[in-house]
């Protein structure tokens, strides 16, 4: 097991070993340096063993079977969902619904919510930092109903305007969808206040919690959201399931999003009772050694410790600002650490960013480059893409020298 939950002894040697993966030389020589993990993170030995050990002992299909494989499945299933509930803190494992990932969860909400509640120039508010997924459902949303979006402005700083954001309010918009952590700027938003003030307005608040779930504590009850999207692939575990917590009320209220198996309770040939909550919106088989693998990635973060993550990455992320910012020609955007998750966004002088994530690639680091679906924040800071450092719990210093070693390379090849 790894080390304990304790911010003073955070031993990264020790999870780096939890980590197959990071032991990997991209070349005979050359480590890797793996900087990616916003987009997605790397799989500790517990979550793959786990996937692999039911794989081999208990693959069997959910709710259907009464044989032992088939009860013991749908135990695992269902003991993911109440390990998402209280890692989240939700009232209830009935309120844990999963989906693919953050984009369908979203989806979920703007087609089922969206629709049931949404009329032509009722007002949805977004920010102008979103990632692709909580801004393309609800365009096209309001596309089909005729809806007013608006936008919380980023300032220069990398911070929301929330006086911009107070004067919106006063429009009395229907939903604020907002991210809790900007993949590219590493912005962290005022989340509880944002809902706060959106509730005093009327408003529900749906939280894209797909980086801010994966790296502190985010409890749903303290943040008093209507819903949280996020996905199991950025939090140490497999790809092909996320999450979407509900206020319970609203989930009731809400239509099914897909038709199909196990979302109904009866079926006529002419139509159909849906289902409870959560099964309701679980249409079909699931990702059920996904969900499994979420459970352990849930139990391996607890292990480390929210709390001691978030300061570890934090420290990581100071000191990655310090030595970017002191290599002549970077530009890093986004607040200072203080304001800042895992992110380092930077462009360097004279040089695209995808020749920066190749020549990088090429001394083992691995960065993202590139809108990291974020075309109109992109917009904003008059930029076509940049190049994206990430942390998490296993990075370390000397691999922040390494990428700045690196960067200076770069800057040799291109004089
Ligand atoms: N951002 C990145 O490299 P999915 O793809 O559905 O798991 O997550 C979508 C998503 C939603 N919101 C935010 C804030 C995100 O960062 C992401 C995923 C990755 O930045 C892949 S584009």
């Amino acid at each position: 097991m790894p080390m304990a939950n304790n911010v003073n002894g955070f031993d990264v040697a020790r999870i780096r070993a939890d980590f197959p993966v990071l032991a990997r030389q991209i070349r005979p020589g050359v480590p890797l340096v793996y900087l990616d993990s916003t987009a997605t993170s790397q799989k500790p030995r517990a979550v793959i063993e786990t996937m692999d050990e039911f794989y081999r002992k208990s693959n069997a299909n959910i709710h259907r079977g009464i044989h032992t494989l088939a009860e013991e499945a749908t135990a695992g299933y269902e003991g993911a969902r109440r390990r998402v509930a209280q890692f989240i803190n939700a009232p209830s494992a009935r309120q844990v619904i999963f989906t693919r990932n953050t984009t369908e969860s979203i989806n979920l909400v703007a087609f089922t919510w969206g629709r049931a509640n949404l009329n032509a120039g009722d007002i949805v508010i977004l920010t102008e930092m979103e990632h692709h997924s909580n801004l393309v459902p609800w365009q096209m949303l309001a596309e089909e109903r005729g809806l007013r979006l608006e936008f919380i402005p980023v300032r220069e700083d990398g911070l929301l305007d929330m006086d911009a954001y107070r004067e919106l309010l006063e429009l009395e918009p229907c939903l604020v969808s907002f991210t809790h952590m900007s993949n590219v700027l590493g912005t962290i938003n005022p989340a509880r206040e944002m809902i706060a003030l959106a509730h005093q307005a009327g408003a529900l608040a749906l939280v894209d919690g797909a980086q801010s779930v994966p790296h502190f504590p985010v409890d749903v009850q303290e943040l008093d959201a209507d819903f949280l999207a996020f996905s199991a692939h950025k939090m140490c575990g497999p790809s092909g399931i996320g999450v979407l917590y509900g206020r319970k009320e609203l989930l009731e209220d809400m239509p099914p999003f897909l038709g199909g198996g196990d979302m109904i309770k009866r079926v006529y040939l002419r139509s159909f009772a849906p289902n409870e909550i959560p099964h309701k919106f679980e249409a079909g088989t699931p990702a059920i050694a996904e969900a499994v693998g979420l459970g352990a990635a849930i139990d391996y973060l607890e292990s480390v410790g929210m709390q001691a993550i978030a300061q570890h990455e934090h420290e990581i992320v100071a000191y990655a600002l310090e030595r970017l910012e002191e290599i002549p020609g970077v530009r890093v955007f986004g607040p200072s650490a203080e304001h800042k998750g895992g992110v380092a966004s930077f462009t360097l002088q004279g040089v695209h960013p995808h020749d920066i994530s190749q020549i990088l690639d090429s001394f083992g680091v691995a960065i993202r480059a590139g809108h990291h679906c974020a075309m109109p924040l992109h917009e904003k800071f008059g930029l076509p893409a940049t190049a994206r450092a990430s942390f998490y719990l296993y990075n370390t210093r000397e691999e922040i020298d390494r990428l700045v070693e690196a960067i200076y390379q770069v800057k040799e090849i291109f004089g």
